[in-house]
């Protein structure tokens, strides 16, 4: 269970592409990365390519509920979702489900910037008091945590990826823009992700 902090107050703001690139450096098993639509997905793009990976385009709030989809597909697989704290915000509904099904090789990332920075910055509630952690607790998520800063960040990730219980990681980020933008083609994009599950034959 994760003794991160308990409220986002006292955790480092910290940078979503800096904290992506962490991420997919500890990847090894062909675990599935999925990532919601705008920053988050172009920032997982840049962290470099793999065809494990899906990026959302188009509708808020669909990393968690898709990547649960594939965690409970494929069980064998890790599966990680990463979202905006605008997007999580609209599909609230969404951590209830996964606290009921308790999938065991599912992982969350929430990026919280308390922006919907996308969109031209307007604050998201997360900006006014609005805690994801806590909310993801109160669905029903027990391992859920606040990383601290980027060294507990990768920890939490590491008892996440060896953990038999859904984890949910809060970090905090600042509004800088994502790196690099996503090829906007989602055939190629849904094709590639079922390729890399192996779903389907490559071409
Ligand atoms: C259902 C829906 N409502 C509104 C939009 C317009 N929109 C696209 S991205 C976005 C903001 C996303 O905010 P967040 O998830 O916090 O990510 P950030 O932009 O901060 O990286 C909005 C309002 C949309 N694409 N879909």
């Amino acid at each position: 269970m994760p003794t991160a902090p308990v409220s986002p107050g006292n955790t480092k703001i910290m940078n979503r592409f800096e904290l992506t690139k962490r991420l997919t450096s500890r990847l090894k098993n062909d675990e599935a990365v999925v990532a919601g639509i705008g920053n988050t997905n172009f920032d997982l793009w840049a962290a470099g390519r793999r065809a494990q990976n899906f990026y959302m385009l188009g509708s808020m709030g669909l990393a968690l509920p898709i990547a649960l989809g594939v965690a409970l597909a494929q069980p064998q697989r890790r599966v990680i979702a990463l979202e905006g704290d605008g997007s999580l915000l609209m599909q609230l509904g969404c951590l209830t489900t996964i606290a009921m099904l308790k999938p065991k090789n599912f992982t969350m990332v929430v990026f919280d910037n308390g922006i919907y920075q996308i969109t031209g910055g307007q604050p998201t509630p997360a900006a006014t008091g609005a805690d994801i952690v806590a909310m993801a607790r109160g669905a029903g998520l027990a391992a859920s945590a606040w990383a601290a800063d980027e060294e507990d960040f990768e920890h939490l990730l590491d008892q996440a990826l060896a953990s038999s219980e859904p984890y949910f990681i809060g970090v905090r980020i600042d509004g800088k823009p994502a790196e690099a933008t996503t090829h906007r083609d989602p055939v190629q994009i849904r094709e590639r992700f079922m390729i890399g599950l192996g779903v389907r034959q490559a071409p």
